[in-house]
């Protein structure tokens, strides 16, 4: 699905990774009954298929590619590391993200007033860790790839609310800048215009997954 952030993480691995493949978007109303029964019994993308295994869960794949594909391993190897950055993700997943299309509505009004007080909290949070200039260090490593498709679309919205100014998360703020210039970024990148369209399409009712194809 070509609007799945989750979906994007993965991509994100393949491109940093250099990693051949075919993608195969899927219609997430009409799931082909294949899906199910052979690719991915709680029918949610993404999903890798490799040899005939499936992997699928987008953390999962990803730690997956970088035991497959070890040559550009972007987890860390370091065991204390990779737990604070597993720990660093669980506050993104119940702080921020859990508050992102909360977010989104309040975007189109600029009225950020009912935004959970956790979302700023989180962001916070994430702006005190990141030390470097990435996550993984000099060159951005497995936590920057999971945060960014939830970042990108933070980078594009024309409203940004006060949590997210360079004022409040300037360290997130100049980690945004860095990350958009990024080869996989740039190779995975859905203008916020193409996103909205469909999300207007999907809080309709009627999710249009080929937005922007013509
Ligand atoms: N925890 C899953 C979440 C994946 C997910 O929610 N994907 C959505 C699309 S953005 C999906 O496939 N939804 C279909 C459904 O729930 O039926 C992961 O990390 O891969």
């Amino acid at each position: 699905m070509r609007f799945c952030p989750y979906a994007q993480r993965t991509r994100l691995f393949l491109a940093a990774k250099g990693i051949e493949h075919e993608t195969i978007n899927i219609h997430l109303k009409q799931k082909p009954k294949w899906f199910l029964l052979e690719k991915n019994p709680v029918g949610k993308v993404p999903v890798l298929e490799k040899d005939g295994e499936m992997v699928f869960e987008s953390l999962v794949c990803n730690e997956y590619l970088d035991h497959a594909y070890p040559e550009h391993c972007l987890t860390p190897r370091d065991p204390v590391e990779k737990m604070r950055q597993t720990m660093l993700l669980s506050v993104f997943d119940q702080m921020v993200m859990s508050h992102y299309y909360s977010y989104l509505r309040a975007s189109q009004t600029g009225d950020y007033s009912a935004l959970s007080k956790k979302f700023g909290f989180g962001l916070q949070h994430l702006e005190k860790a990141l030390t470097e200039p990435f996550f993984g260090g000099n060159q951005p490593g497995a936590l920057d790839y999971n945060l960014w498709p939830w970042f990108e679309r933070f980078s594009t919205i024309p409203n940004r609310s006060e949590e997210l100014s360079e004022r409040r998360v300037p360290r997130l703020a100049a980690w945004m800048e860095r990350m958009l210039e990024q080869p996989a970024v740039k190779a995975c990148y859905m203008p916020y215009e193409l996103y909205s369209q469909f999300v207007t399409s999907f809080a309709a009712g009627d999710p249009d997954y080929d937005a922007g194809l013509g």
